[in-house]
């Protein structure tokens, strides 16, 4: 068994309901455990230019989980349940309705086509960071270091809600 973080974000339609019906499909999903679920948070979108203060805010968090699938399997089963949830991928970092990244996969580093572990941007996002520290204090991002110090050097403005 392995643990694995992974984060949500939602910025259409209702976004506490699909956030809840998402961790409800994946605590239901077989050789997937939740552990633990964050706070949610309120955050304005980040867009390649930065901040879009136009852009719907998102609703953000983490949950841990254990599991004994594949990396690469868990990500198949993040991505079935964004597409369950009408996610259409179109604008790179564009809105979405629902939006699931692995961050972490039990402390490994590892590239391909499809999968990078850690997430390459968890690392400045406190968005990540912040609900992540909250379910544990004392978590590492492999390569990068104390979440605790990385959420302190992240600027991008967490509300909770
Ligand atoms: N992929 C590679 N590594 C991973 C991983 N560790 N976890 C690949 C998940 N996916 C991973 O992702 C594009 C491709 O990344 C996937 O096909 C997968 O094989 P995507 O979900 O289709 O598209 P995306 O999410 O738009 O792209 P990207 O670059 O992953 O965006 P990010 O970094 O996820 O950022 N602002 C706020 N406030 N809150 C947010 O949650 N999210 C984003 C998206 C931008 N701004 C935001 C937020
Ligand atoms: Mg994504």
């Amino acid at each position: 068994m392995t643990r694995a973080v992974i984060a949500f974000g939602a910025n259409l339609g209702d976004r506490e309901a699909t956030i809840a019906s998402a961790m409800r499909e994946l605590a239901d999903t077989q050789g997937v455990t939740l552990e633990a679920v964050s706070p949610v948070y309120e955050t304005p979108a980040i867009k390649d230019s930065g901040v879009d203060r136009d852009a719907p805010g998102y609703l953000n968090g983490v949950v841990i989980v254990e599991t004994g699938l594949e990396p690469h399997r868990l990500l198949d089963v993040l991505q079935a349940i964004e597409a369950e949830h009408g996610r259409v991928r179109a604008e790179h970092w564009g809105d979405r309705t629902l939006d699931l990244d692995l961050i972490d996969f039990g402390g490994r580093e590892q590239f391909d086509a499809r999968l990078e572990l850690p997430h390459p941007r968890a690392w400045q996002r406190a968005f990540v960071l912040q609900p992540w520290l909250d379910i544990d204090p004392h978590a590492v991002l492999p390569g990068r270091g104390s979440v605790a110090e990385l959420r302190q050097a992240a600027t991008d403005e967490v509300v909770r809600r």
